[in-house]
């Protein structure tokens, strides 16, 4: 007999690691550690995370804070039909066309456009926090964008956020914070976060002044290109850098990166266009999106870095954008 395991599986970033806290807290401290297994993952490799659990060894299945995409939905009914409780909780827009097929055929669903997935939580599930939790929920919050003159709290963000998106692909470290919160510790006294956080801070500048250098003005947006050398030593950094460069430039931003057999663009738009400008690319080149209005991204087949740059740069591109004839479902 195969020991079956609640499986839970969470985005691994900032709002992805503190929703895994409070759920594991609130809803799994009995099965837990002993038949719980933690995964953490980003959006475009879900499936494959998910697949190192199949069905016969899956007493539950939670999805935290990750995306639900037409790949993953039917990876999903799968699981659903074959008996596992299936529990999904996630505030990205692009879930919304899949969560309700999802609830009609079983599975248990907390879905709303909260500032992260923590709050979400809160509001959604009726859960109560001591002064602890509210601190990592309003942590989660910021890393997710929303403003915060608490020093502690915003200095506390920019440590988690950067200390886990220098290596996304530290699951162990990302399971070490899920508990040290477990066990109620100071976060930012924790040595190895503050390592990690102090070599991210160092490359995450050095990411934003080249995007700068090299970025094609469009006017209201600038793009960037990355070779497949930089992603490796940039890592999981692009997304914080695309951000620091628009608040910077007061622009949108694209920055496009090659990635082992794929092409990644990474798009912040404070004007509410980040989905409109992924949709635009995607009907382009192929591939899919997903996120919020003010941050996305796009996962695109295996082209060519230039090819892709030369044909973001042509304005032609961004003319339903500019006479406002595009509109993200
Ligand atoms: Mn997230």
């Amino acid at each position: 007999m195969t020991l079956k395991k609640h499986v839970v599986i969470a985005h691994g970033d900032c709002d992805g690691v503190i929703s895994t806290f409070l759920y594991i807290k609130h809803f799994m401290m009995d099965a837990y550690p002993d038949h719980v297994v933690l995964g953490f993952t980003q959006p475009w490799r879900a499936i494959i995370e998910i697949g190192n659990f199949p069905i016969h060894k899956c007493s539950s299945l939670a999805l935290l804070d990750v995306a639900i995409d037409k790949d993953l939905f039917s990876f999903l009914v799968n699981y659903i039909m074959s008996g596992v409780p299936v529990t999904i909780i996630d505030h990205h827009y692009t879930s919304s066309k899949w969560i309700e097929k999802l609830r009609e055929i079983g599975a248990k669903i907390v879905w709303g456009l909260a500032p992260s997935t923590p709050s979400l939580m809160v509001s959604k599930l009726s859960i109560t926090l001591n002064p602890y939790e509210e601190i990592l929920v309003r942590v989660a919050d910021v890393c997710e964008g929303s403003e915060c003159n608490d020093s502690y709290i915003s200095s506390l963000s920019d440590k988690v956020k950067l200390a886990i998106s220098i290596d996304p692909s530290d699951i162990n470290f990302m399971r070490e914070l899920v508990d040290i919160m477990l066990k109620g510790y100071d976060l930012s006294s924790y040595e190895k976060l503050d390592i990690k956080y102090r070599k991210a801070k160092w490359l995450l500048k050095r990411l934003v002044t080249i995007a700068q250098e090299r970025s094609i003005d469009l006017g209201s947006v600038i793009i960037s290109g990355f070779k497949e050398a930089e992603t490796r030593i940039f890592a999981g950094l692009f997304g914080i850098a695309a951000t620091e460069l628009s608040r910077k430039c007061g622009k949108d931003v694209i920055l496009v990166r090659k990635e082992e057999s794929k092409i990644v663009v990474t798009v912040r738009s404070p004007r509410g266009l980040a989905l409109e400008y992924c949709r635009l690319i995607v009907s382009v080149f192929g591939g899919k999106y997903g996120g919020h209005r003010e941050a996305a991204s796009a996962t695109l087949p295996d082209i060519n870095l230039d090819e892709v740059i030369s044909r973001l740069r042509d304005s032609s591109m961004w003319r339903p954008i500019a006479e406002g004839r595009s509109r993200d479902e």
